[in-house]
C-alpha cells in the first residue's frame, strides 16, 4: 500500500481501518470468507487493466499472450477441480453468471421454476426486485411448512403444472443438502434444463465434503469468494453440448472484456482448493456449523429446519423476542458480525427480519475448532440475552478480542502468508 499511502491518504486510512476490522472481529456472514493473500495479490496484479475481449486464441485485442495463458490455466484447473466438461471463468459475479445461463438457452418470457428468496433462494433467481424477473416468467417453490426443508414431491407437482423450461436449485440461506439427482429427474420429465447455483457451498463441493451437483446438472454457477475462499467473481460450468451457447452468452452476450485480475485470482483459488489443507478447512466448516447448531439449540434457540448439513445455520429469534436487525446491531457492537435474515413466512419485513444467518466458513479459515465455535455461540447468547446491559456487552467484546488475537486471519510475522489455516 506504499503508493496509495502517498497518493491518497484518505482512502489509505479507510483501507487500513478495514484491515483492522477484519482482524479484530469474528466474521459469521455465511457469504464471506478470508482469502489467502496470494489470491488478493493475483487480484491486484498487472492483469487489472488488460483488455481482452473474446476467448484464448480468439481475442479482439492484441497483446493477449499472457491473458490466454492465464485463462487457459484457470479453465484447466477449474475443470479438473469440479470434474466439469466445460467451464467459463469470465463472469464478473454470480448474478452475471446466472443471467448468462438464462440467456444462453432461453428466450425472454420463458418459464423458470426456482426457490423463493424469502425461503432461502437468491435475488437473481427471479425475485420481483431483480431484473431477472423482468426478463423471464418465474414461479417459485418454497419449503415444507413442517420440516422447513425442500419438498421434492411438491416441486415435482409444481413442475408438472407450470412446465418450466428451466429449474433453478441452490440457495443463499438453506442449511440442508439438496437432492440434485431428484431435481434432475423432475426437470427431465418436462424437458427442462437444470441450473444449480452452488455459490454458497462451492468450497464444500470442491473438497468433496458434500455431494456435487456437477454430474447431474446441465449448468452449475458459483462465486469464488464464499466457502471457496477465493476473490470476487463468478463461474459457469456446463455440459460440453452447451459450451458454445454459454461462451457466447457471456461474451459478447452480456459482458465485454473479462476482469483478468479476477481470472488470475480464480486460477490461484482453484489451485489452492485442490490441496489437502483446503479439504481440511472445509471439513472443519461443516463440523463447526454443526457444533454451532447444537449449541444454539442447547441455549434454547429455534433453528430453521432444525439444524444444518452445510456451512450455515438460520436462527429464528422470535422465541427470544428479538428481530434480526436488533440482534445484528447488538452483536456488531461486540465485534461479532452476522446478517439479519428472513425466515420462511417471516412476519417481519426483510430490513428487520426475524432471524440471523450464521456461517462457519470464515472462522474455520482462521483455524477455529468446534469448541471455539461453541464458545462463540455462548458469546452470541450472552450478548442477545443482555442487549441493554453495557457491562455484559463489554465483557463479550473482550472475549471476542481474545479469540481474534488467538486466531489471526493472516500470520502475524509475515503478512504475505496464507490465512493461518491454509
Ligand atoms: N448472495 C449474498 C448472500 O448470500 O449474502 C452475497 O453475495
Amino acid at each position: 500500500m506504499k503508493h496509495l499511502r502517498i497518493h491518497d491518504q484518505e482512502v489509505f486510512r479507510i483501507v487500513e481501518a478495514e484491515k483492522e476490522r477484519i482482524e479484530n472481529t469474528i466474521d459469521l456472514i455465511a457469504a464471506e470468507n478470508h482469502a489467502p493473500l496470494s489470491i488478493l495479490e493475483a487480484q491486484g496484479s498487472a492483469f487489472n487493466l488488460k483488455a481482452a475481449e473474446g476467448y484464448p486464441g480468439r481475442r479482439f485485442h492484441a497483446g493477449c499472450g499472457q491473458a490466454d495463458d492465464l485463462e487457459n490455466l484457470a479453465v484447466k484447473r477449474g475443470k479438473k477441480l469440479f470434474g466439469a466438461d466445460h467451464i467459463n471463468v469470465q463472469p464478473h459475479s454470480g448474478t452475471s453468471a446466472n443471467l448468462a445461463v438464462y440467456f444462453a438457452v432461453l428466450e425472454p418470457g420463458d418459464r423458470i421454476l426456482s426457490m423463493r428468496l424469502s425461503h432461502g433462494g437468491h435475488l437473481s433467481h427471479g425475485d420481483a426486485a431483480s431484473i431477472t424477473s423482468k426478463c423471464f416468467r418465474f414461479v417459485h417453490y418454497g419449503l415444507d411448512p413442517d420440516t422447513e426443508q425442500l419438498d421434492y414431491d411438491a416441486i415435482a407437482k409444481q413442475t408438472a403444472d407450470f412446465k418450466p423450461r428451466m429449474i433453478v436449485a441452490g440457495a443463499s440461506a438453506y442449511a440442508r443438502l439438496i437432492d440434485y439427482r431428484r431435481l434432475a429427474g423432475i426437470a427431465r420429465n418436462v424437458s427442462a434444463y437444470l441450473l444449480v447455483d452452488m455459490a454458497h457451498i462451492a468450497g464444500l463441493v470442491a473438497a468433496g465434503v458434500i455431494p456435487s451437483p456437477v454430474p447431474v446438472s446441465d449448468f452449475v454457477t458459483f462465486t469464488t469468494y464464499k466457502t471457496l475462499m477465493g476473490g470476487r467473481g463468478g463461474v459457469i460450468i456446463c455440459k460440453e453440448k452447451y459450451r458454445r451457447q454459454i461462451d457466447r452468452a457471456v461474451f459478447p452476450g452480456s459482458q465485454g472484456t473479462p476482469a483478468l485480475n479476477q481470472v488470475a485470482a480464480k486460477a490461484v483459488c482453484f489451485h489452492l482448493a485442490a490441496t489437502r489443507e483446503f479439504a481440511a478447512v472445509q471439513k472443519r466448516v461443516v463440523a463447526n456449523a454443526a457444533a454451532m447448531a447444537e449449541e444454539f439449540k442447547q441455549q434454547g434457540y429455534r433453528l430453521v429446519s432444525g439444524g444444518t448439513d452445510n456451512h450455515l445455520v438460520l436462527v429464528d429469534l422470535r422465541p427470544k423476542g428479538l428481530t434480526g436487525r436488533d440482534a445484528e446491531e447488538v452483536l456488531e457492537s461486540t465485534g461479532i458480525i452476522v446478517n439479519r435474515n428472513v425466515i420462511p413466512n417471516d412476519p417481519q419485513p426483510p430490513d428487520r427480519a426475524s432471524g440471523i444467518r450464521v456461517g462457519a466458513a470464515a472462522i474455520s479459515a482462521r483455524g477455529l475448532e468446534t469448541s471455539d465455535a461453541r464458545r462463540i455461540v455462548g458469546l452470541i447468547d450472552a450478548a442477545l440475552s443482555n442487549a441493554g446491559r453495557q457491562e455484559v456487552l463489554k465483557h463479550v467484546a473482550s472475549e471476542v478480542a481474545v479469540i481474534c488475537r488467538n486466531f489471526p486471519v493472516y500470520s502475524q510475522d509475515d503478512k504475505m502468508m496464507l490465512p493461518s489455516s491454509l
